[in-house]
């Protein structure tokens, strides 16, 4: 005998309407004009896209992160307390983490936060092989809402890390916000070591964007496959195209999925329309002058401690201020 919920289940097709993603698709994809959260390229395929595209030629700020951040690790590293806690937002892959880890003797523990769960999972567990005496605490959260340092560590003194200019995917505004945010999260006299790419001739930023092995708009076209995958939806991938532009009034990369026909899709049971032409806008990556950037900080309570720079992009060292 099939009980109602089973009858349910096989009339109509699964509608996950509770988790957050399907909210904020719905109300991307139903908002004029339509957008989505950069935040939702990051599931498996996304974050194993996106660490191909650290590897390309036209994607120069990771390269140059990474450069930064050796050549200057043990002048980072000086500015740490003499016992810490590294709390990286965002982490992806430790690569960058390793590095300060490597020169940081006075870190006894990392805590990697991130919303891809199975990315950090695989990654914590090398991390422990290769850092025996760090005590690894990976938490699977979205760290622009609050999470806790766990327990064990409240007590140690905590130094943020947040690399790669992932700064720039928030609006300015928004940017500020994560930076109080974070401030809140680390506590007064806090050291936060950030990473935030540079304004430069757009003929150097379009092709990083615009990869010619298309690794980006792979990249760009999963965030389609997954709400195929996890909202039943019907996305033709191939009717849609990657575009990435410059916008100089902004200081921004403009990343958007444009649709290559009129065209009806089913998301989550809702039925969502395409004129041709019409684009989801899917990430903004906001550049900055050093001083600009500085301003950003200083306005949401952070001074600037040091910037290491190659022009091209920048590593800043920031600390709290204390909140009269
Ligand atoms: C990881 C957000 C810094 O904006 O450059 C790479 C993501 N988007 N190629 C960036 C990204 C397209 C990247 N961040």
């Amino acid at each position: 005998m099939t009980t109602v919920a089973q009858t349910a289940l096989r009339a109509a097709p699964i509608t996950d309407t509770s988790s957050q993603f399907a909210a904020d698709v719905i109300a991307g994809l139903t908002a004029k004009p339509k957008r989505l959260p950069p935040k939702y390229f990051y599931d498996l395929a996304g974050s194993a896209l996106f660490e191909r595209i650290t590897q390309l030629p036209e994607y120069y700020p990771t390269r140059c992160e990474l450069a930064l951040l050796r050549e200057n690790a043990p002048a980072i590293a000086s500015l740490f307390p003499p016992t810490c806690v590294l709390v990286e937002f965002g982490a992806g892959s430790s690569k960058k983490a390793r590095i300060l880890l490597g020169a940081a003797a006075t870190v006894e523990a990392y805590v990697p936060v991130d919303i891809s769960g199975d990315f950090l999972q695989q990654d914590a567990a090398q991390l422990r092989r290769d850092f025996p005496r760090l005590a690894v605490y990976p938490i699977v959260a979205d760290f622009t809402q609050g999470f806790g340092i766990p327990a064990p560590i409240a007590k140690l003194p905590p130094v943020g890390f947040f690399p790669g200019s992932t700064i720039g995917n928030f609006e300015p505004h928004e940017a500020a916000r994560f930076l109080r945010h974070a401030g809140d999260t680390l506590g007064e006299r806090a050291l936060l070591v950030i990473g935030v790419d540079l304004i430069k001739d757009p003929a150097i930023l379009c092709p990083a964007y615009n990869d010619a092995e298309g690794v980006t708009a792979k990249f760009n076209l999963n965030l389609l496959a997954r709400i195929n995958r996890e909202l039943s939806a019907n996305f033709d991938l191939a009717a849609f195209e990657h575009h990435a532009c410059y916008n100089r009034i902004h200081n921004r990369i403009e990343m958007h999925l444009a649709s290559l026909k009129r065209q009806k899709v089913r998301v989550n049971g809702k039925t969502i329309g395409f004129r041709l032409g019409e684009t989801i806008h899917t990430e903004n990556s906001y550049k900055y002058t050093i001083e600009g950037f500085k301003a950003l900080a200083q306005g949401a309570g952070w001074s600037s401690l040091s910037v290491w720079s190659d022009g091209r992009f920048s590593v800043h060292a920031i600390q709290r201020m204390e909140v009269r």
